[in-house]
């Protein structure tokens, strides 16, 4: 399969391509990715920049429509788009066929938000003038995805910017081309105006610049690394552009003596390990009271050594492979760091299975401190630590120390902990007696100190990105 770029309604090859290798099997190449230059991101930018003021004059009705097509394609096809997003990125087969079911529930959320836009009106301080405040679309969003949540993430980006009258280009991750292709390719019969959404596959480190640097772009939305979020921060603050990143998380997952054993057992293994550990809202550090800990560490390593790792789309398997062999190294690499810091590492070695695949071991790392680099890095893979703390004070300490404020959560029995956890916990999502990640669709996601930048995503709060506001005065 030949994975092409879509620019102003066409699908065009380039010189130059990328194969697209399944992290289970490295023998299985999918299919080779359009690999676009400069000048084909430019000519992109030029069809966005075109559809723009058609497409923010679109009815309600067309946004509705284009966004309910979308979502009912994709959930209609979900066993089959998931099939290829378990194939290209590596979780697991169910995992793959739940993205690809939340894809779609983004798309149906938005079609209906198309149809409930409303402003304010409010009378004038001044006599007889009228107030009122509408929300406008800001024009060209460049979008910058990554490989964890191929189909997801990109949908959650594109979704508002169609719901809310702007055109993009979206730059998927060189890793997932074949997600971010299906899904365009149903954008594509969708009914929206050539040029509305335009995909570009590339180098980012080549493409990203540009779109950056482009007074044709309004804004950018970004996932991914804090160095490179930093790196497109700081551009585009010299250029006055809006931005919003997504960026790491080093998630603290707290437990209380007085937790129930196996909901924080369930919760934690859930958290680190699912999705083989690689996504941003991962409980990475597992912060544990005295009189629990060796009990909680006992049981949760059981439950650790007796997942299966293995081929992601083989029934009845629970880790699929690390996503590349790059991706592998920072992990054991960190694993390594870790014990010689003087942590206890179980687990976390490299595994040879009956495919040449990117496989290893989740790794539990015990008696750890907080101030190890394995506590204060994100490492993006199956490893969690677990730092033992004296009581809710310590724990809360501890969590909060931290560069990063995605996710944090907390299981315990108690009303007053769970409570003042929520209230006090530094972070833009706070979970209680449930997995750090895991997030519904339709609410806002994202996080405070390092890990996010900018509004919100997701939910209704998605508008105050992908829109800007506009105030009228009138004397009639
Ligand atoms: C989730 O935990 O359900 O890159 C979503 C990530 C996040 C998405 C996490 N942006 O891992």
């Amino acid at each position: 399969m030949d994975y092409k770029n879509f620019i102003g309604g066409a699908w065009l090859a380039t010189a130059e391509s990328t194969p697209n290798v399944n992290p289970s099997d490295t023998t299985d190449i999918l299919g080779h990715a359009a690999k676009g230059t400069v000048a084909d991101l430019d000519r992109a930018i030029d069809a966005s920049h075109a559809a723009a003021p058609e497409w923010a004059t679109s009815t309600p009705q067309q946004r509705f429509d284009v966004l309910d097509f979308i979502g009912t394609e994709i959930l209609a096809r979900k066993e089959e788009l998931g099939t290829l997003l378990s194939r290209e990125e590596g979780k697991t087969l169910p995992e793959g066929i739940g993205e690809a079911a939340r894809a779609g529930q983004i798309f149906k959320f938005f079609a209906g938000e198309a149809l409930r836009q409303t402003g304010d009106r409010l009378d004038s301080v001044r006599p007889g003038v009228e107030i009122d405040i509408t929300r406008s679309p800001v024009g060209v969003i460049g979008l910058i995805t990554p490989w964890n949540f191929p189909i997801a993430i990109p949908a959650w980006k594109l979704a508002p910017a169609i719901c809310y009258g702007n055109t993009v280009i979206l730059k998927p991750a060189e890793l997932v081309p074949g997600c971010a292709h299906a899904l365009v390719e149903i954008i594509s019969r969708s009914g929206l105006p050539a040029g509305v959404v335009n995909l570009v596959m590339g180098r980012g480190s080549e493409l990203g610049p540009r779109m950056i640097d482009s007074d044709k772009v309004n804004a950018i939305s970004f996932t991914g690394s804090v160095p490179t979020g930093r790196g497109i921060a700081a551009a585009c603050g010299a250029n006055l552009k809006k931005v919003q990143l997504e960026m790491g998380g080093k998630n603290p997952m707290v437990v209380l003596d007085d937790a129930d054993l196996e909901l924080a057992v369930d919760a934690c293994l859930n958290g680190a390990f699912f999705s083989t550990g690689q996504r941003c809202t991962a409980s990475s550090r597992l912060i544990v009271t005295e009189k629990i800990h060796d009990q909680f560490v006992a049981t949760l390593y059981d439950r650790m050594m007796a997942l299966k790792v293995g081929h992601a789309l083989e029934a009845g398997i629970q880790m699929g492979p690390v996503v590349d062999q790059r991706q592998l190294e920072q992990n054991l690499s960190y694993t390594e760091i870790a014990g010689k810091e003087g942590g206890k590492v179980l687990g976390g070695q490299q595994l040879e299975l009956a495919t040449k695949g990117f496989f290893m071991a989740p790794a539990l790392i015990s008696e750890t401190t907080n101030a190890m680099r394995i506590n204060r890095e994100e490492v993006f893979g199956p490893v969690a630590s677990v730092v033992r703390v004296k009581d809710y004070d310590e724990a809360l300490y501890v969590a909060n120390d931290t560069e990063f404020g995605l996710s944090a959560g907390i299981c315990t029995t108690s009303l007053k902990y769970a409570q003042h956890f929520k209230r006090n916990a530094q972070a833009g999502m706070v979970m209680v007696n449930l997995p750090t990640a895991g997030v519904d669709y339709h609410v806002p996601f994202g996080g405070t100190k390092g890990s996010s930048f900018g509004s919100r995503e997701q939910g209704r709060y998605a508008a105050e990105f992908y829109t800007t506001v506009k105030t009228a005065y009138t004397l009639p």
